[in-house]
């Protein structure tokens, strides 16, 4: 998805019928997913890339315009997506190399991640990459919910070093949403922390059919387990009468 596909709708997005992708839950798997309108959120990015600018637009309505090197702040934003109640639990880390080490433990914690690099720095864009397989290798696994995020796009005229296209193609490569954002107008911001949601929200319903497809096997196997032990409880019960006969 571009930032054409979309629009900036505000803080808190309308109800939208349907509901995000997939099949709808069953009762079970209803309950099951609704345990949590938590949803773990880690902004990732090379210093300077406007992680902190983006958490503070969606936050507080705001623009940071210094750079204020981010140790870790945490934040909490409530909103309503898709007509389901969210509690968006925010971490801005820190991009800067001296903070390397925390990464690790970041990358743990994050049930879906918003990987940022600025438009105008083809470094940041060549370490999100980096920052992409650090995940998958941390949480052990491939399908990790991110959203990708080419910031800066206000200066795009002059100083753009990275195209959009290029920002597209890796999207497509990871099947996961693009946004061209721009902190400094707010334009795209709700988008991106939206669509992260709805990310997250696909998986979590993947793996609540997993899980009643597995339950579903077990307890096929159970009752067929149980056929057969009735079935040749009947035979040895009549064997034993006609042989007492
Ligand atoms: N023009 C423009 N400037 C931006 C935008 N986003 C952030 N900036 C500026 O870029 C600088 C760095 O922004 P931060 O949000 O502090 O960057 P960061 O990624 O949090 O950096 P670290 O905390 O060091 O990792 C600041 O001067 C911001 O004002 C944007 O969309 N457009
Ligand atoms: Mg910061």
């Amino acid at each position: 998805m571009s930032a054409a596909d979309s629009e900036d709708d505000g803080c808190l997005s309308p109800p939208q019928s349907p509901g995000p992708g997939g099949p709808p839950l069953s009762p079970s798997a209803r309950a099951l997913n609704s345990q949590s309108h938590i949803y773990k959120i880690v902004i990732l990015g090379e210093g300077g890339v406007g992680k902190s600018a983006l958490t503070m637009q969606f936050v507080s309505h705001s623009f940071l315009d210094f750079h204020d090197p981010t140790i870790e702040d945490a934040y909490q934003k409530q909103a309503r997506i898709d007509g389901e109640p969210a509690l968006l639990d925010i971490l801005d880390t820190a991009g800067q190399v001296e903070f390397t080490a925390m990464r690790d433990q970041y990358m743990r914690g994050g049930e879906g991640f918003v990987l940022c690099y600025s438009i105008t720095d083809r470094h940041s864009y060549d370490e999100i990459i980096e920052y992409k397989k650090q995940i998958q290798r941390v949480q052990h696994r491939e399908d990790v919910p991110v959203v990708l995020v080419g910031n800066k796009y206000d200066l795009q005229e002059h100083m753009r070093q990275v195209a959009a296209d290029e920002g597209k193609a890796l999207a497509q490569q990871w099947d996961c949403p693009f946004y061209e954002t721009s902190a400094a107008l707010r334009h795209f911001v709700d988008d991106v922390f939206h669509a992260l949601v709805r990310e997250i929200r696909k998986r979590r319903r993947a793996e609540v059919l997993a899980l009643e497809r597995r339950n579903k096997k077990k307890n096929r196997g159970k009752r067929i387990k149980a056929m057969l032990t009735g079935v040749f409880k009947k035979s040895a019960d009549s064997e034993s009468e006609s042989s007492s006969k």
